[in-house]
């Protein structure tokens, strides 16, 4: 008996070898581990053997049939993985890869960088943690000066700022609009300066189609001798020509703001509705898209910039509107709803 379980463990081990599926494995597991298979047989008669041989052929007939059955449990799990991991099904369909896209608002802002440039702006960074001294004071809107109710606040308390000029109780707050990057460009300038500063913006308000709590906006500034409001005008209108390829019909009401004189609001048509009024104009038929004037003479000066000599405009342009103009866009809100069905469109 123990020369045939000998052998028969010779047969299997060589079978095992050669097998080259989970199927075939399954069959040498019935036929050599099975019930009625011929190992199974012998280790029933073990007990019917003579003293002497019963206690070495009961060992070694089970230590053979354990010894299969891991073999072939491990063979089965190395085709397993190498099905997985290895065999190429060139029938089946490709799988789907999901390309990134980038945000309209990315889009547009490098749209409205690359007209600047052309036209011979420079384009700066700012802060979007920022000190009151430059969102505010210096831009002569002091404390208790009531303009500052235009711009609702986020103030930040602890924190560290990227304002690097801090000083010790100095009021942090998150940038109202881009205007403070004016003050801070000239901390390294000399006239003549012409530059744009796009970034994000931060105002505590009620939120609709055209409002959201955080937008971004365009700064402008342009100083030079003999600089006038024309240019600014003529400057702007050359701008919207570029991003739009047609002429815009713009309007340009009166407006004040404490660091510009005088100060005015640009408006466009509504390309949307051509001017009949909709959701997004407010049914105005007009939209508000940026705030500009002639910098004050007093914001010059703390630009350490000589009034008598020189004289200079700026703009705060609202981006997020006009990049809803420009892709048709109806809410605002879809810019920061994280919504990718929106995104997937541009
Ligand atoms: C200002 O923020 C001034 N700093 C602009 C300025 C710069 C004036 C330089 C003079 C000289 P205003 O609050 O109007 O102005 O905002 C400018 C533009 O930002 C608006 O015309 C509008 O297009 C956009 N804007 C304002 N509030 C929001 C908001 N909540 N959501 C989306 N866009 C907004």
């Amino acid at each position: 008996m123990i020369e045939r379980l000998k052998n028969i463990k010779e047969e299997v081990l060589d079978k095992i070898d050669q097998a080259t599926s989970v199927d075939g494995l399954n069959g040498l597991r019935v036929r050599y581990l099975g019930r009625k298979s011929e190992l199974m047989v012998l280790l029933r008669k073990v007990k019917s053997l003579p003293e002497e041989q019963r206690k070495e052929a009961g060992k070694l007939g089970n230590d053979i049939r354990k010894n299969i059955e891991d073999l072939i449990n491990e063979k089965v799990r190395s085709l397993a993985v190498g099905v997985r991991d290895h065999v190429i099904d060139e029938t089946l369909p490709g799988k789907k890869i999901q390309a990134g896209k980038h945000h309209p608002l990315t889009l547009f802002i490098r749209k409205i960088k690359d007209i600047f440039d052309g036209m011979g702006f420079e384009v700066i960074d700012g802060m979007e943690v920022e000190i009151a001294k430059y969102n505010f004071d210096l831009l002569n809107i002091p404390r208790d000066h009531p303009a500052r109710d235009h711009w609702d606040t986020y103030y930040v308390t602890g924190g560290r700022s990227t304002a690097k000029t801090k000083e010790p109780g100095e009021q942090l707050l998150l940038r109202t609009h881009t205007s403070p990057v004016q003050l801070r460009s000239m901390l390294q300038r000399k006239p003549p300066v012409r530059l744009i500063a796009p970034g994000r913006t931060f105002r505590h308000e009620a939120t609709d189609a055209s409002h959201e709590s955080q937008f971004y906006q365009c700064e402008g500034l342009v100083i030079d001798e003999g600089i006038k409001v024309t240019d600014l005008i003529g400057t702007l209108k050359e701008f919207l020509k570029n991003i739009f390829n047609e002429e815009i019909k713009i309007r340009v009401r009166p407006e004040y703001y404490p660091f510009v004189e005088p100060g005015m609001d640009i408006d466009i048509m509504c390309v949307l509705c051509g001017g009949k009024g909709c959701s997004v104009c407010s049914q105005r038929g007009w939209l508000e898209m940026l705030g500009s004037g002639m910098v004050h003479p007093t914001v010059l000066k703390n630009m350490n910039v000589d009034p008598k000599k020189y004289s200079g405009f700026a703009f705060g342009l609202g981006i997020d509107r006009l990049m809803m103009f420009y892709y048709g866009v109806k809410d605002v809100r879809l810019s920061y709803s994280g919504d990718l069905r929106f995104v997937n469109q541009f």
